[in-house]
């Protein structure tokens, strides 16, 4: 058979600590598959350090000699790291800094996406999909689609993935089985402390995870705080962020957007969707299409529920109205 047409898979923050977790797993063919050949075109900031560290990763990938993988760019130009891009992975992002207010991070990170969004929108493929890692990705998901003039904004998502497989560990511990018998768990909202995981849904071993852990205050009191805050909890104990776990999650998030059928917990566009503000991108449920996505939208949720996605759901409009300057431009 004919050898398949590379896939030009464009990766922001290339030099930094979650993409060398990643890059080599996608050019092992983990994320799109073990006959789809790929060439990472690989964005770092116009900074003397950061380009020489990507030089570095790129001498380790070749050093790898993965036959999947036909080609490299290294750039500082958006523009040629976006070009003709088939996925665009947008990783990198400004971290918070010491005394940084939350106001100042978003907005100093939307006029990034402001930027990676409109060269997105000029150059990539027609049929590009975006996706967004770096924090606080749902609001700079928001951001970047917000300059979509010829990409649709249901091209944009952004990561909960992390999130969804935290949950599913958590409860398959606290049930004592493996973590695939857990099934049906779906984060809903922001990226940060306030995600709902939503436990009244999911099963274990297909009965209801609620009435298979029979805890329903640890299920309220303990597991949603401590997927929650598990980012925090890893750079308490590692003294820096989530970087192998957060690859993977890229890796898993990506590769079930490219099967169609699979459902998995994207943040998208919610176009109103289980309460969320119209216009905002919040996790919850899709299914992956050929094309894209079709998001799930027809759960029942308890009055639990619905007050753990209104608290979620408060804090992106917050977000949105600390950056509304930013859109429509
Ligand atoms: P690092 O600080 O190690 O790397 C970020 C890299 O991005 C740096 O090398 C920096 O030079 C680069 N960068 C900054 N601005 C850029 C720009 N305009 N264009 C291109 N590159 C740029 O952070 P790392 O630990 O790799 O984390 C990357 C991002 O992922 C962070 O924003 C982090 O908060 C976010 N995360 C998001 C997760 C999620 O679930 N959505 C989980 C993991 C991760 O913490």
């Amino acid at each position: 058979m004919a050898e398949k047409s590379p896939l030009r898979v464009a990766v922001t923050g290339a030099a930094g600590n979650v993409s060398y977790a990643l890059l080599f797993r996608i050019a092992a063919g983990e994320m799109f598959g073990p006959d789809q050949p790929v060439i990472l075109q690989l964005l770092e900031i116009p900074v003397e350090g950061p380009q020489k560290a990507l030089k570095g990763v790129a001498m380790e990938l070749d050093d790898c000699a993965f036959p999947l993988l036909k080609g490299m760019v290294l750039t500082d130009n958006p523009d040629a790291a976006f070009g003709d891009a088939d996925w665009c992975l947008l990783v990198g992002s400004k971290p918070r800094g010491p005394g940084m207010e939350r106001a100042d991070l978003l907005k100093d990170n939307g006029k990034i996406f402001i930027g990676q969004g409109r060269s997105i929108d000029a150059v990539a493929a027609k049929t590009t999909r975006v996706c967004v890692v770096g924090n606080p990705c749902n609001t700079n998901c928001m951001i970047a689609a917000d300059q979509a003039k010829r990409l649709s904004p249901d091209q944009f998502t952004a990561m909960v993935r992390l999130d969804q497989n935290r949950a599913q560990t958590q409860l398959a511990q606290k049930a004592g089985v493996v973590v695939t018998s857990v099934s049906d768990l779906y984060i809903y909202g922001n990226h940060s402390p306030t995600m709902f995981a939503d436990f009244t849904h999911a099963k274990i071993g297909g009965k209801p995870a609620a009435e298979v852990i029979g805890d329903d205050a640890w299920l309220k009191t303990e597991f949603l705080p401590t997927v929650g805050k598990r980012g925090g909890a890893i750079v308490e104990a590692r003294g820096v962020s989530s970087a192998g776990s957060a690859a993977n999650a890229v890796v898993d998030y990506v590769r079930d957007l490219a099967t169609p059928g699979t459902v998995h917990a994207v943040a998208v566009a919610t176009h109103g969707a289980y309460g969320f503000a119209d216009g905002l991108w919040a996790g919850m449920p899709v299914r992956s299409t050929a094309t894209g996505y079709e998001a799930i939208t027809n759960i029942d949720m308890n009055d639990f529920a619905k007050s753990r996605i209104a608290i979620t759901n408060e804090e992106l409009v917050g977000e949105r109205d600390t950056v509304k300057e930013m859109l429509g431009a």
